[in-house]
C-alpha cells in the first residue's frame, strides 16, 4: 500500500534556544517523505511526559538527544515500519507498548512524539490533505484567536519580573489577518514606548521584549499604553491574558514575588489577581498558581471564574487523568493544550475531546523552546477551539505558526471562521 511507512529517521538539530532537540523524517512506500520536529519547555510541569536527554556533560551540557534519537532508529523504526501511516491510534499505542513506562521515560516521550507527528503529516499527505483538514475533517474551519505574548518574564526572560508571560488578544479583530496585525502594530508600539522610558529592548525566549522592571504589574500598564499608541481602545480591540506559570515562584507552602519580597498564601494571590482584574482587561489566567494548588485552583475558579478565562497548564500537562479530575472538582474551566506535554498525537487529541464533553474551552500552545514547525497551527485549526498562544510578533520559530495561519485562512477564503472566544464573558 502507498501509505505504508517504509523508513523513519531520528536525528538531532538545534531548538531556538541552541538546544538540541529532535527531528524525525518519515518515509512511505510511495516514497513520499515528511518531516517533524518536538519543542521543549523550559517551565515544565512535574508530571509532563518525559523529555529523553542524554546527560552526557561532554556534548551540549548534558542537553544531547542521542538517546531518543536512538530510540526511533533502533526500536521505534524497526516496529513501525509495514505499519499503514494513517493508522494513527495503532501507531501511537504499539509505541507507548514499546515504552512500557507511565511517562514515556523508557523510550523518551520526544522520540514518540517526533514519530506521532511524522506519521501524522505523512498521512494527511499521502491523502492530499492540509493537515488541518486530514486531522479536523472537511469542516475544520475556524483560525483560533492569537494570545501573543509581547513581555518575557519569569523562566523565559532575565528581567526581574516574576510572572512568565503578558499576551494581548485581539479580541476586536474581524479576522485572524487582522489579529495580527493588530498584535504586530501593539507590538511596534510597545517597542517605541520601552525605547522611551530607557528600558531595554532585547527579546526573551518567546520573541517578547524582556525588559528589567520595577514590579510585576508594570508590564500590565505598559500593555495598555502600548495598546493606546498603536490607535487601539484596550478591552474592546486588545485584550490582556496571563501566565504567570506560578509553580516557577512557589515554594515552601507559600507563593513567593521577588520584587515585592512579599510572600503569598493562594488565597492572597488570587485576591491580587482579583485586584488587578478591576484595573486591566484581563481575559484569560493561566497557572495563576502553583500545579500542585488543587484545592487553590479549586477557590480561584469559584471566585473568577465566572469573569475570566481560567487555564491549568502545569497541573493537568494534557493529561486525561488530571483534567478529569480538574472536571470533578471544578479546578479550572479551561486547559492549556501541548502536544510534547503527553507526547503522543492520539493522547492530544483525547485531552481535547475530554475538553469539549465538558464544555471547557481549550488553548493550543507552543513551548518556549521550538522549531520552525508549525504542526501547532493545522493543529489548532482541526480540533476548532478557536484558541492558539505562539508567542510574540518576532522570532521565526513563533511567526512560522502565524504565517501557516495565514495560510490556512488563504486557503479556506471565505469559509474561514474567526470570532472573540470571550466575548460571552465581556
Ligand atoms: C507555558 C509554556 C509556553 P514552557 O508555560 O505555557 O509558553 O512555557 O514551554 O517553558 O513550559
Ligand atoms: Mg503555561
Amino acid at each position: 500500500m502507498e501509505r505504508t511507512i517504509a523508513a523513519v529517521k531520528g536525528f538531532e538539530i538545534l531548538d531556538s534556544r541552541g538546544n538540541p532537540t529532535i527531528r524525525v523524517r518519515l518515509s512511505l512506500s510511495s516514497g513520499l517523505t515528511v518531516s517533524a520536529s518536538v519543542p521543549s519547555g523550559a517551565s515544565t510541569g512535574e508530571n509532563e511526559a518525559s523529555e529523553k536527554r542524554d546527560g552526557d556533560p561532554r556534548r551540549y551540557g548534558g542537553k544531547g538527544v542521542l538517546q531518543a534519537v536512538a530510540a526511533v532508529n533502533d526500536t521505534i523504526g524497526p516496529a513501525i515500519i509495514g505499519m499503514d501511516a494513517a493508522r494513527q491510534v495503532d501507531i501511537d499505542q504499539r509505541m507507548i507498548e514499546l515504552d512500557g513506562t507511565p511517562n514515556k521515560s523508557g523510550l523518551g516521550a520526544n522520540a514518540i512524539l517526533g514519530v506521532s507527528m511524522a506519521a501524522c503529516r505523512a498521512a494527511a499527505e499521502a491523502a492530499g490533505l492540509p493537515l488541518y483538514a486530514y486531522l479536523g475533517g472537511t469542516t475544520a474551519r475556524r483560525l483560533p484567536m492569537p494570545m501573543m505574548n509581547v513581555l518575557n518574564g519569569g523562566k523565559h526572560a532575565d528581567s526581574g519580573v516574576d510572572f512568565q508571560e503578558f499576551m494581548i488578544v485581539p479580541v476586536g479583530a474581524p479576522s485572524f489577518s487582522e489579529a495580527l496585525r493588530f498584535g504586530a502594530e501593539t507590538f511596534h508600539a510597545l517597542k517605541v514606548l520601552l525605547a522611551q522610558k530607557g528600558y531595554a529592548t532585547g527579546l526573551g525566549d518567546e520573541g517578547g521584549f524582556a525588559p528589567h522592571l520595577s514590579d510585576n504589574e508594570q508590564p500590565c500598564t505598559l500593555l495598555l499604553e502600548a495598546i493606546k499608541a498603536a490607535g487601539f481602545e484596550p478591552g474592546r480591540d486588545i485584550a490582556i491574558a496571563l501566565d504567570p506559570a506560578a509553580s516557577s515562584f512557589f515554594a515552601s507552602e507559600s507563593y513567593r514575588l521577588s520584587n515585592g519580597k512579599s510572600s503569598l498564601s493562594s488565597e492572597q494571590l488570587t485576591a491580587f489577581y482579583e485586584i488587578w482584574l478591576g484595573r486591566y482587561p484581563i481575559v484569560s489566567l493561566e497557572d495563576g498558581l502553583a500545579e500542585n494548588d488543587w484545592a487553590g485552583f479549586q477557590h480561584q475558579t469559584a471566585r473568577l471564574g465566572g469573569r475570566v478565562q481560567i487555564v491549568g497548564d502545569d497541573i493537568y500537562v494534557t493529561n486525561t487523568k488530571f483534567i478529569r479530575r480538574g472536571i470533578a472538582e471544578n479546578t479550572t474551566n479551561a486547559v492549556l493544550i501541548k502536544l510534547n506535554q503527553i507526547g503522543t498525537v492520539t493522547e492530544t487529541i483525547a485531552a481535547v475531546e475530554l475538553c469539549r464533553q465538558a464544555g471547557w474551552s481549550f488553548v493550543v500552545s507552543h513551548r518556549s523552546g521550538e522549531t520552525e514547525d508549525p504542526f501547532i497551527a493545522d493543529f489548532a485549526v482541526a480540533m476548532g477551539g478557536g484558541q492558539i498562544k505562539c508567542g510574540s510578533l518576532s522570532r521565526s520559530e513563533r511567526i512560522a505558526k502565524y504565517n501557516r495561519l495565514l495560510e490556512i485562512e488563504q486557503d479556506l477564503g471565505p469559509a474561514a471562521l474567526f470570532s472573540n472566544p470571550f466575548a460571552d464573558r465581556a
